[in-house]
C-alpha cells in the first residue's frame, strides 16, 4: 500500500493525477480482500464498486457535493476513502465501523441505508432542497440495478423526470441482486449491453464498409440506418428518455479514467437528471468471487488464495434452512402452497422451492409491496401462498398487509425469517418490530416457535390454517431439536407449559422459550421455582391460560427478543387489563426498550438487554425482591 497510505479524505485523492487512480482502486481492492478474508462482510459486492467509488469522490468534490449510496453494502471503498480505511476490520462488529451506511459515522454519509432503492428518492430531496436555498452542489445517487427496479426507485425517477430537477444516478450495473437479478428491467438493461456490443461491431463494419472505394459509402449509410433504427428500438431512449432522464452510457465500471470522464459529462446536464449507465463485476478482482458471485455478494472469512470459506464446526441447520426444506416437504404434499421470496432466496431458504417447484415458486426481485399484494392476488384465486420475508423487510409492505391481505381475511402466510435482533447488520436490519405490527392488524395470527422442531409444525399449521398468518424465527442455528417427525397440527392460540411450580412465571415468545428455560433451572439451583410457559402465540393469546397464572402467581415475566411497545408483553398487559386482573399480579416485561440498537454479535447484543438465560435469571430475582420488599412495607403498615 503507497498511495493509499497518504489519502485520509477524498480531498488528498484528489490531489492525484488521474493516471494514478487505477494503481489507488487496485490498493483499495486489495485491502478489502485481505480484509474481508480475515472478518467477513458484503465482499463481493464492494468489490464490484471500488472504481466507482475511487471515481465518484475524484469528479465530485465530496462531501460538499452530495453522494448517496443505495443499501450501502457497497460502500467498503468509500468508507476506505473517506477516513474509515483502519477501521474497516472492525466492520459490523459491536463498537466498530457500521456494515452500510451511517450519517452518524461520516459527514460523507449523507444518507443512512440498509434497505435498497431508497437513494433516488433521498437524493431528489436533497436537490430540490439545494434548488430551493439557491446553492450549486451536485446530488449524485449510486444504485444497483436490482435496487433500480425497487418500487421506490421508480417512483423517485418518475418525479424526477417529471420535475426536471439536476441530479445524477450512477448505475452500478452488474447483472445481479444477491441471486441473480429477476425481471424485466433486468431483460431492459441487459438489451442495453447488447445493443451497445451490437454498435461496436457495427462501428467496425462501417470503418470497413467505408474503406472500399465507391461503393463503401452508399453501403455505409444503409448500414448506419439499421443502427439507429435498433439504437431507437432498444437503447435507454425507451425507457430512460422518455422519463426525462438523460443517459450517458455504458461506461466501463472498473475503468477509473473512462468513469471520471463520463462523471464529469454529466456535471454539465444542468437542466434535469441524468443517468450514468456503469457496467461491473460483483467480485471483480478475486478469481473465485467473479466466478460464483451470488455466493460472494456477502463473505465470512475465507482463504485469500484459494477464496474457500473458513467454517466454524458444524452447527444445528438454521432456521432458513429448516424452513426451506419443510416448505417443500409440504409443498410436494400441497400443490396449492406457492413460495414467495422478494430478492432473498437463499437469506430465506426459498431457493429450494425455486429449484423443486419452479412453477410454484417465484422471486419478485426487491419488490416487498408487490409481493404481498400478489400473494394476496393469488389467494383470492384459490392457492396459498407463503411469503418468505425477512422481517425488517417485510416493514415495507406493512398497508399491503393491512390493506391488501387482512382487510380482506386473505389466505396469506407470512414467515419472517430474522424475526429478532439480526447482527452485524444493524439497526436497519434488525427484526424488532414485526410482532407488534402484526398484532395490531384484524384477522391476523402471530406465532413464534421455541426451536426449528416447532417451526415445522408451526409452518404446517399456518399454511392448514385458512386466513391470514404469521410467523417469525431468529436468524442463525437452531436448538438442534430432531426435525426428522412429520410437522404435527398445533391447536391455535394454545400455549405449552414447559415447568410448572412455584409463585413465579416466566411466559416467553419464540427464541426466549430455550433461554428462559435454563433461567429457570438456574433459579432452581437458587431454590427459587418458576413456571415456564411456551406461548407460541401472541395472537390470540392462550387468555385461559394466562388468566390462570394472573390468579395464581405473584409475578409473571414475559420475555420477547422485540421491541417492547406493542409486543408480546403488551399483549398479556392488554389482556390481565380487559379482565380486571392488572392489579392483581405483578408483570414484568422483558424485551428492547425504545432505542435503536446498534450492531454487533447477536448474542452479546441480547445479552446487553439482558436476554439471555443470565439476563432472565437476573430480573426475576430482582422482581422478587421487589416483591419482597414491597410486601415487607405493607405487613409493617398493617402491623
Ligand atoms: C428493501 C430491501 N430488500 C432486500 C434487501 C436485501 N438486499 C441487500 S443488497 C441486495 C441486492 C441489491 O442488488 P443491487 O442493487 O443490484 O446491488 P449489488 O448488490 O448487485 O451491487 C438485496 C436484495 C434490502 N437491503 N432491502
Amino acid at each position: 500500500m503507497t498511495l493509499l497510505q497518504n489519502i485520509k479524505s477524498p480531498a488528498d485523492l484528489r490531489k492525484l493525477k488521474i493516471d494514478q487512480l487505477q494503481d489507488v482502486a487496485e490498493e483499495i481492492r486489495q485491502y478489502i480482500l485481505e480484509t474481508m478474508a480475515r472478518v467477513g462482510g458484503h465482499t463481493g459486492a464492494s468489490l464490484g464498486a471500488v472504481e466507482l467509488a475511487v471515481a465518484l469522490h475524484y469528479a465530485f468534490e465530496t462531501p460538499h457535493d452530495r453522494l448517496v449510496w443505495d443499501v450501502g453494502h457497497q460502500a467498503y471503498a468509500h468508507k476506505i476513502l473517506t477516513g474509515r480505511r483502519e477501521a474497516l476490520p472492525t466492520v459490523k462488529q459491536y463498537g466498530g465501523i457500521s456494515g452500510f451506511l451511517r450519517r452518524d459515522e461520516s459527514e460523507f454519509d449523507t444518507f443512512g441505508a440498509g434497505h435498497a432503492s431508497t437513494s433516488i428518492s433521498a437524493a431528489l430531496g436533497m436537490a430540490i432542497a439545494r434548488d430551493r436555498k439557491g446553492e450549486d452542489h451536485n446530488v449524485v445517487a449510486l444504485i444497483g440495478d436490482s435496487s433500480l427496479a425497487g418500487g421506490m426507485a421508480m417512483e423517485a425517477i418518475n418525479q424526477a423526470g417529471h420535475l426536471k430537477t439536476r441530479l445524477i444516478v450512477v448505475l452500478n450495473d452488474n447483472e445481479m441482486s444477491i441471486a441473480p437479478a429477476v425481471g424485466a428491467l433486468t431483460g431492459y438493461l441487459n438489451r442495453i449491453r447488447e445493443a451497445h456490443g451490437y454498435h461496436r461491431f457495427k462501428d467496425e463494419v462501417e470503418e470497413k464498409l467505408l474503406a472500399i472505394p465507391s461503393v463503401g459509402e452508399r453501403l455505409h449509410h444503409a448500414a448506419k440506418a439499421m443502427k439507429d433504427a435498433i439504437a431507437a428500438a432498444v437503447l435507454p431512449g425507451a425507457l430512460v428518455n422518455e422519463l426525462g432522464f438523460k443517459y450517458i452510457g455504458y461506461v466501463d465500471g472498473h475503468n477509473v479514467k473512462a468513469l471520471v470522464k463520463a462523471l464529469r459529462e454529466a456535471q454539465q446536464i444542468k437542466d434535469g437528471p441524468v443517468i450514468v449507465h456503469a457496467l461491473t463485476t460483483k467480485g471483480k478482482g478475486h478469481p473465485a468471487a467473479e466466478n460464483d458471485y451470488y455466493k460472494w455478494h456477502a463473505t465470512g472469512p475465507f482463504d485469500l488464495k484459494t477464496g474457500k470459506p473458513i467454517k466454524s464446526p458444524a452447527k444445528a441447520p438454521t432456521y432458513t434452512k429448516v424452513f426451506g426444506d419443510t416448505l417443500c416437504e409440504l409443498m410436494a404434499k400441497d400443490e396449492k402452497i406457492v413460495a414467495l421470496t422478494a430478492a432473498m432466496p437463499d437469506g430465506t431458504g426459498v431457493c429450494e422451492a425455486l429449484t423443486q417447484f419452479p412453477s410454484r415458486s417465484f422471486d419478485v426481485g426487491i419488490a416487498e409491496q408487490h409481493c404481498v399484494t400478489f400473494a394476496a392476488g393469488l389467494s383470492v384465486e384459490g392457492l396459498k401462498p407463503v411469503c418468505a420475508i425477512y422481517s425488517t423487510f417485510l416493514q415495507r409492505a406493512f398497508d399491503q398487509v393491512i390493506h391488501d391481505v387482512c382487510i380482506q381475511d386473505l389466505n396469506v402466510k407470512f414467515c419472517m425469517d430474522r424475526g429478532g435482533v439480526a447482527g452485524g447488520d444493524g439497526p436497519t436490519h434488525h427484526g424488532l418490530l414485526d410482532i407488534a405490527y402484526m398484532r395490531g392488524v384484524p384477522n391476523m395470527l402471530v406465532m413464534a416457535p421455541k426451536d426449528e422442531g416447532e417451526m415445522r409444525d408451526m409452518l404446517y399449521t399456518m399454511v392448514e390454517h385458512v386466513g391470514p398468518a404469521s410467523m417469525r424465527y431468529p436468524r442463525g442455528n437452531g436448538i438442534g431439536v430432531p426435525i426428522d417427525q412429520p410437522p404435527r397440527l398445533l391447536e391455535i392460540g394454545k400455549a405449552e407449559l414447559l415447568r410448572d411450580g412455584g409463585e413465579i412465571a416466566v411466559v416467553a415468545y419464540g427464541s426466549m422459550v430455550h433461554p428462559a428455560l435454563q433461567a429457570a433451572e438456574n433459579l432452581a439451583k437458587d431454590g427459587i421455582e418458576a413456571t415456564v410457559i411456551n406461548a407460541r402465540f401472541a395472537k390470540p393469546l392462550d387468555s385461559g391460560l394466562l388468566l390462570a397464572l394472573a390468579r395464581t402467581k405473584r409475578l409473571i415475566v414475559t420475555v420477547e427478543e422485540a421491541y417492547l411497545a406493542g409486543g408480546f408483553g403488551s399483549a398479556v398487559l392488554e389482556l390481565l387489563e380487559e379482565n380486571g386482573l392488572q392489579d392483581k399480579v405483578r408483570v414484568v416485561r422483558m424485551g428492547i426498550p425504545d432505542r435503536i440498537v446498534t450492531h454487533g454479535d447477536a448474542k452479546l447484543l441480547l445479552a446487553k438487554y439482558g436476554l439471555d438465560a443470565d439476563g432472565i435469571h437476573t430480573k426475576v430475582k430482582e422482581s422478587l425482591e421487589i416483591l419482597e420488599d414491597r410486601r415487607a412495607r405493607q405487613e409493617k403498615v398493617r402491623a
